[in-house]
């Protein structure tokens, strides 16, 4: 069997007055804990540098001053790094990237077992509104402070096998995982972070974890892939985000869960020969994949 150990890190809070230096300090934490128990890559969340700084209404300007890397590695990333070489560990990091050429992103990176910069992927399904909503009770401005992502949505070949990554709302969408699998991804990794309110209607808040393992034991069964999710989770300054941060199965079956809203490491020893029946059956592409229907989905 081909197994390897993959590990995600959970992260509970980041309060807005909390540094980037301490942020990474925990992360560092667990990149230790997550190579002692055998990872060979570990899963960190979206904007895993700050607190989840959308939900506050300022300035493009002010954001980027305040939250925004101009460039990976920077001083305050490099131990990551450092560790992560010195332990043989690759990682998955999501962080607002301020570009070159000035434009932002919410942007994750994979990082090999050598430190080297592999991928990089640029948030596509950006949620929430760039307009200032003072009737709610926090705002959604990933439309304001990102520019869509312009990369596609890419597989990068690691570890023996090949790794997709894409970033929180994106597991909402089948065409994510799709366009991934269509590139032999057999490993996708993501991080997230889910607000436990619906700022738009009245929603219960169990259905945001629901819809959470919804999404991804669909997405993973029905691409016959492994998924690994991060969620930086709990009360950032008594805002709740879900936590649920797992490693999902070809099968769709959950093999590893958090049980906190803290700093928490989860790990499987996954075996990525777990999805060739779905691919070589029921989940052939080439043999049932009928896509001279499905031109609607990109037409529209
Ligand atoms: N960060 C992020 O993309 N969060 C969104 C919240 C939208 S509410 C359904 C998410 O999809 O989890």
């Amino acid at each position: 069997k081909e197994r390897f150990g993959l590990a995600v890190a959970q992260l509970g809070p980041i309060h807005l007055s909390d540094s980037r230096e301490s942020a990474v300090a925990r992360l560092v934490e667990m990149m230790r804990e997550a190579a002692s128990r055998g990872a060979k890559l570990v899963v960190f969340p979206e904007l895993a540098l700050t607190t989840f700084f959308p939900r506050y209404w300022m300035s493009e300007e002010d954001a980027e001053a305040r939250f925004f890397e101009p460039s990976m590695p920077s001083p305050v990333t490099q131990p990551l790094f450092d560790l992560a070489k010195s332990l043989g560990i690759g990682f998955y990091l999501g962080y607002a990237e301020r570009a070159a050429d000035g434009r932002r992103f919410n942007t994750s990176i994979l990082v090999d077992d050598q430190a080297n910069i592999v991928g990089r992927y640029r948030k596509i399904h950006l949620p929430g509104h760039s307009d200032h909503k003072p009737e709610a009770p926090f705002q959604h401005l990933e439309k304001k402070f990102f520019e869509v992502g312009n990369d596609g949505f890419g597989v990068w070949p690691m570890l023996g096998t090949n790794v997709g990554q894409c970033i929180c709302n994106d597991r909402r969408w089948p065409e994510t995982f799709r366009v991934m699998s269509l590139q032999d991804a057999r490993l996708v990794v993501l991080g997230y972070n889910t607000p436990s309110w619906n700022i738009h209607w009245t929603e219960p808040p169990h259905l945001r974890m629901f819809h959470h393992l919804l999404s991804m034991q669909a997405n993973a069964y029905q691409n016959a892939l492994w998924i690994g999710a991060a969620a930086k989770c709990g009360s950032e300054d008594g805002f709740h985000m879900i936590g649920g941060s797992a490693i999902v199965a070809p099968t769709g079956e959950i093999v590893a869960q958090s049980q906190s809203e803290e700093d928490e490491v989860i790990f499987a020893a996954i075996d990525m020969t777990l999805g060739d029946n779905f691919r070589n059956h029921v989940f052939n592409f080439a043999k049932h994949r009928r896509p001279e229907h499905y031109g609607l989905i990109v037409e529209r």
